[in-house]
């Protein structure tokens, strides 16, 4: 699967952000990295104060991205170059400009206001209770004109629905029934723990420490009571059964931003979510250690789930992980490493735009910043802009083939230098590395089941055999700074991170922080 951030991924029309055209213009790109199929961030009409996670209208293209019938033509060549296509959908909260929010604060009396969640505050002029948004500040702004407070867990430009009124869910399905007719292939749902909260609006336990949450983020309360509720669980029930009404796969990817894979594993399963992303893979160090609990764990909860891993490096709102694993060339080779295991293993890896050509994490000026995290921590983190900066397509300055016009965030310092058509020329490139390695996963593991031998190593290699069509495959990734040696029957490298692999009289020798496939 490889995730499109829209606005950063191609504009065709010269006003700096990324829209439909561009992606239809690039998809022959994307057929030919490899992939099997492409998510796009939300593009539906929005004021775009979370960059489209702040929804006013769930059925129509934003103008700054085009219209509804750009989305057709893109999904139906999509289609025909064998691509498949998921949208975002964002059901926890809506845009505060969307009809339904305007209503509610405009007429107290109106239906609207039980879509949403408002709430008299406490006395002394304090809000309804102790919540936080995951942005900054109280999860609870007094309405403009009336007298109550409204939930929000993000800005306060995203009001919480109120998934406890069944019209909430009906309107959902609906829309949801409106992108399956049109034909997309699924759905990345946003916040997905989220919707329901408790009932009572109980105030969240303080937590012991002050945790950091991503890098990005402060969280002193432990979010007990505002998401993952059990009720949630019985919608996906729902959309599980809208989704297989229709011919063909559909499927359902939840964005269950929870740290512990226990949990994340209820949201999944025959009858629920087909997959949901593996965050606490993500948050691997690059440690064989780390790397191998997390596969093992992510293994034998979706296996118990009856569902497909998903593996998780990057996306838009993570530091990229060829800086988290060190940066420059040395953290690209370890992604790259990280990323070839991955490559081996059962279910679906996620490619974040960019990864492809090694992009790491930009570090955008202050006066550039656009995240609105960074403008409600009052400066306190440098927010999620640094990996959503634009695709540099080749290597002509401004544009850098993304834009004619002014790129909506500045272009990474190397895009000159390191961008996809100068990497598509070079053999030697991490595009093109990219390239084989889709292609030989591919080949190698179409139609392999999820069996899997783990080799005992020392504690800085990780190594299992996989078993595919064509053969046995050995994985064998090695973190440590100092060549590896083991004893293996295998002798033909396949592909590997770093060049040096070499498998000779029954010893594989690993380079430092490389991985590699043999048979
Ligand atoms: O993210 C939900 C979410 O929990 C993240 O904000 C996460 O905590 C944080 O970004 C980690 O740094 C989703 C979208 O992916 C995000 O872009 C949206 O801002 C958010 O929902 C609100 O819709």
């Amino acid at each position: 699967m490889y995730q499109v951030y829209i606005r950063s991924f191609m504009d065709s029309d010269g006003d700096g952000v990324g829209d439909m055209v561009g992606i239809r213009q690039r998809l022959p790109y994307l057929a030919d990295l490899g992939v099997d199929a492409v998510w796009i961030t939300p593009f539906y009409r929005s004021p775009m104060a979370d960059h489209g996670y702040d929804v006013a209208d769930y059925r129509e293209v934003d103008p700054l991205f085009g219209g509804l019938d750009d989305f057709d033509r893109m999904l139906e060549e999509a289609h025909r170059l064998g691509l498949r296509v998921i949208v975002d959908i964002v059901p926890n909260h809506t845009s505060s400009e969307h009809d339904w929010f305007q209503e509610a604060i405009s007429d107290p009396g109106s239906m609207m206001r039980d879509r949403f969640i408002f709430r008299d505050g406490r006395p002394g002029g304090q809000p309804p209770n102790n919540w936080t948004s995951v942005f900054g500040g109280p999860a609870w702004t007094r309405e403009p004109n009336g007298s109550q407070y409204y939930l929000h867990l993000f800005a306060p430009e995203q009001p919480d629905l109120n998934w406890r009124n069944p019209v909430v869910n009906e309107e959902f399905a609906s829309i949801l029934r409106f992108w399956l007719d049109r034909g997309v292939d699924g759905f990345r749902i946003d916040v997905a723990h989220g919707l329901f909260k408790d009932a009572e609006l109980r105030d969240n336990p303080v937590r012991d420490g002050l945790t950091v949450v991503a890098g990005t983020q402060y969280h002193s309360l432990e979010e007990k009571h505002s998401w993952d509720q059990p009720e949630v669980l019985e919608v996906y029930r729902d959309w599980r059964r809208h989704l297989d009404e229709y011919p063909g796969e559909r499927m359902m990817v939840g964005e269950v931003f929870l740290f512990d894979q226990r949990r994340v594993a209820r949201y999944v399963g025959p009858e629920r979510l087909h997959q949901a992303f593996n965050f606490a893979f993500a948050g691997s160090r690059f440690r064989a250690d780390h790397l191998q609990y997390n596969v093992v764990e992510g293994l034998r909860l979706m296996g118990e789930a009856g569902a497909p891993p998903t593996w998780v490096l990057s996306n838009h709102d993570l530091t990229r992980h060829a800086t988290r694993f060190g940066g420059g060339a040395r953290g690209r080779a370890r992604g790259r490493a990280v990323t070839l295991m991955v490559m081996a293993l059962p279910g679906s890896p996620y490619i974040y735009q960019g990864e492809e050509i090694g992009a790491e994490q930009v570090d955008v000026p202050p006066e550039r910043r656009q995240d609105p995290i960074f403008a409600r921590s009052e400066g306190a983190v440098v927010g999620r802009d640094g990996c959503r900066t634009p695709m540099p397509w080749s290597p002509e300055a401004p544009g850098f083939g993304f834009t004619t016009g002014k790129p909506w965030l500045p272009f990474a310092p190397d895009a000159a230098t390191r961008n996809i058509s100068r990497q598509l020329a070079d053999p030697a490139s991490q595009l093109n590395w990219y390239r084989r390695v889709l292609r030989l996963r591919r080949e190698t593991f179409a139609g392999a089941q999820g069996e899997l031998a783990w080799l005992d190593g020392d504690r800085h290699l990780i190594a299992f055999r996989r078993r595919a069509p064509g053969g046995e495959v050995l994985c064998a990734l090695n973190t440590s700074r100092q060549a590896r040696r083991m004893t293996v029957r295998e002798t033909r490298v396949l592909v590997s991170s770093k060049p040096g692999v070499e498998a000779a009289g029954g010893t594989l020798t690993l380079p430092p922080e490389t991985c590699a496939w043999l048979s």
